[in-house]
């Protein structure tokens, strides 16, 4: 598992705390992904369209022998899996799995752009990922000061709260 990711997660309908636990899990139950780990469990307020219940929201880092079009694959099987439906766009969803950083790539193509396009303006994706990825925290600091609304709701306490580690 040679590869190094960062995927941010997102829920704001129904049971969002088991809603992500159960992303993080399937993530971890594929053969070629291990959690190696996890970001607290902020509270966020909406973003982008505003009228919706507020998010709970999550950074996780993976190994992975998936390459980024498998692994993409493999969040958007898992978003299905968790029921989402898309109605509007960025709209209300039980999981919402982004990939955020593939080693160092750089990859534009219709389907997956990483590092993610939005990822730098959005405090509730790097508040979470500064946790775990370090390198952000400058742009976590600088980030649009009117994107206050993301509060520590569950702090962190590893990865093995999240996946039984049974290898
Ligand atoms: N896609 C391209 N690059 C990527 C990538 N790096 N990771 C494509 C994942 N997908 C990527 O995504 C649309 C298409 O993006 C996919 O088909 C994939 O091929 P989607 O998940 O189907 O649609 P979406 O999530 O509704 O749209 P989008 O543009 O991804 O929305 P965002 O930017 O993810 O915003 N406010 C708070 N507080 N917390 C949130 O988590 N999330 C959103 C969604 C809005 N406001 C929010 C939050
Ligand atoms: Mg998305």
């Amino acid at each position: 598992m040679n590869n190094i990711a960062y995927i941010a997660l997102g829920s704001n309908i129904g049971d969002k705390e088991t809603y992500l636990r159960q992303a993080v899990t399937m993530l971890h139950q594929h053969d070629a992904v291990k959690v190696t780990k996890v970001s607290s469990i902020y509270e966020t307020d909406p973003v982008g369209y505003e009228d919706q219940d507020e998010f709970l929201n999550m950074a996780v880092e993976i190994k992975t022998s998936l390459n980024p079009f498998e692994l993409l694959e493999l969040t958007q099987h898992i978003e299905n899996e968790l029921g989402r439906t898309r109605e509007v766009r960025w709209g209300p969803r039980t999981a919402d799995l982004d990939i955020l950083l593939f080693n160092r790539e750089n990859i534009e193509t219709e389907q997956l752009i990483v590092p993610h396009p939005r990822m730098y303006e959005r405090l509730f994706v790097l508040a979470p990922l500064a946790e775990i990825f370090p390198q952000v925290e400058k742009e976590a600091k600088n980030a649009e000061p009117n994107q206050e609304g993301v509060r520590v709701w569950k702090q962190k306490s590893g990865v093995d709260e999240f996946v039984h580690s049974e290898s």
